[in-house]
């Protein structure tokens, strides 16, 4: 057996693989996008089905063999069903992107206008930035968060759908630490005659604890990625009403993809499987109760949080009043031990690439059983290292202490 049949024997992969699990390990985890996924999931993710093509659908699929495929499917997507309440699911987006692709295919028309949230309010790149495939192909019009309070100004959303009359509302963000009014969404698109989306990605494990109201009820479509706080492999999927559950699969396959990742559809049935156990309801109550906690330290320690705090799993920190740029901050964080990203906040002027925001979560470091406790001395050492930009053994002793506080919260023990 040649050694790249053996992974053991392959020192080159090896190496990488052992410096990121130690990354991960010895790390404070804290972009607001990601966790750690159980073993299970882990596992689940390298099954046999990675061998398998299953292009189509449980019963109408192109190939022959697929019946353990059809089983696997059908379980799949009758557990997302029931987490979410949702009448009709599509377990086979691959990411967040090909979910809303999907989804805008399904309803629109090259052309056709998408009002979405402005990506340096908080929105993502698919909710129509001209730099995304939704904004080269859809006329794109946007709404925002008030200046006042930086919660979403609904008023300006209903005068900008009533003079734009665009055929999708796109709720959900990626950097907004608040409620999203789901009702009011819906009225507004009702008036103006426009579908409403919803992107839950970010909020998804919270909606399936209950902790964050659900879109199901709202909207006519409910996309999310599955890797988020909902805590199950890197892959995408769509919630619907039965009435467009035809054409959106129509536009996953053969629209937009060619054949399911069997191998992450399991996965994507463990993590649904563990989201249905009561422990996850616990597990996101205390995602929410450390980020309010991570908020509140970050106040009293005068840094300003963009709405005044959070009800979620992150937290969107504004430092031009403290004179640091995001970049900067995200550079000193790491070489301190803590993985963030800068991040736009609402009005700023900055370009992307450095940004006037952090955006810190907590859904990570909750897996490894951080509680308020622990959060405190996160705290700390995020204030500390912020208050020590540019010395680099400054942040080189923080992230040795960082190292040493972290080991208390073991992950993968069995991995090597
Ligand atoms: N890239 C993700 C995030 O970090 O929020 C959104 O897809």
């Amino acid at each position: 057996m040649s050694k790249h049949h053996d992974l053991s024997q392959d020192t080159q992969l090896n190496q990488i693989l052992s410096k990121e699990l130690a990354r991960q390990r010895n790390k404070l985890q804290m972009i607001a996008s990601e966790n750690y996924v159980s073993e299970a999931v882990l596992t689940a993710c390298s099954s046999i089905f990675t061998n398998k093509y299953a292009e189509g659908y449980p019963d109408h699929r192109y190939y022959g063999g697929c019946e353990n495929a059809d089983d696997l499917e059908i379980l799949t997507q009758a557990r997302a069903r029931k987490l979410f309440g949702a009448e009709h699911a599509n377990v086979q987006p691959h990411c967040g992107s090909s979910a809303n692709m999907a989804s805008y295919f399904s309803i629109l028309k090259p052309g056709d206008t998408i009002l979405g949230m402005d990506l340096a309010h908080g929105g993502h790149l698919t909710h129509g930035a001209s730099v995304s495939f939704s904004g080269k192909l859809f006329k794109t019009v946007f709404y925002g968060v008030r200046k006042d309070t930086e919660y979403i100004d609904y008023e300006a959303l209903a005068e900008i759908a009533e003079r734009e009359k665009p055929n999708v509302i796109v709720a959900g963000a990626s950097a907004y630490p608040r409620i999203i009014d789901f009702p009011k969404f819906r009225e507004v698109a009702n008036r103006c005659g426009a579908y409403l989306m919803v992107d839950m990605a970010h909020f998804s494990g919270l909606v399936a604890a209950g902790l964050f109201p659900s879109p199901i009820p709202y909207a006519d479509i409910v996309t999310t990625t599955t890797h988020k706080t909902l805590r199950g492999p890197r892959g995408g999927m769509i919630l619907c009403r039965k009435i467009l559950g035809k054409a959106i699969d129509e536009q996953i396959f053969p629209g937009i993809q060619g054949g399911p990742l069997l191998h992450v559809i399991v996965a994507k049935a463990v993590a649904l499987g563990e989201a249905l156990e009561p422990d996850f309801i616990d597990y996101q109550k205390q995602v929410v109760k450390n980020c309010q906690r991570l908020g509140f330290n970050m106040a009293d320690a005068g840094y300003r949080l963009v709405s005044g705090g959070t009800d979620t799993h992150l937290i969107l920190i504004d430092l031009r009043p403290s004179g640091i740029t995001g970049q900067a901050a995200q550079i000193a964080l790491d070489m301190a031990g803590i993985t963030s990203n800068k991040n736009a906040v609402p009005f700023e002027k900055e370009r992307f690439t450095i940004a006037s925001g952090l955006r810190l979560g907590t859904a990570a470091l909750t897996t490894r059983g951080l509680l308020e406790a622990d959060i405190d001395v996160v705290s700390d050492f995020i204030i500390e290292a912020l208050r020590f930009i540019g010395d680099e053994n400054k942040l080189k002793k923080i992230r040795m202490r960082v190292e040493d506080f972290i080991q208390q919260f073991p992950i993968y023990p069995t991995l090597k």
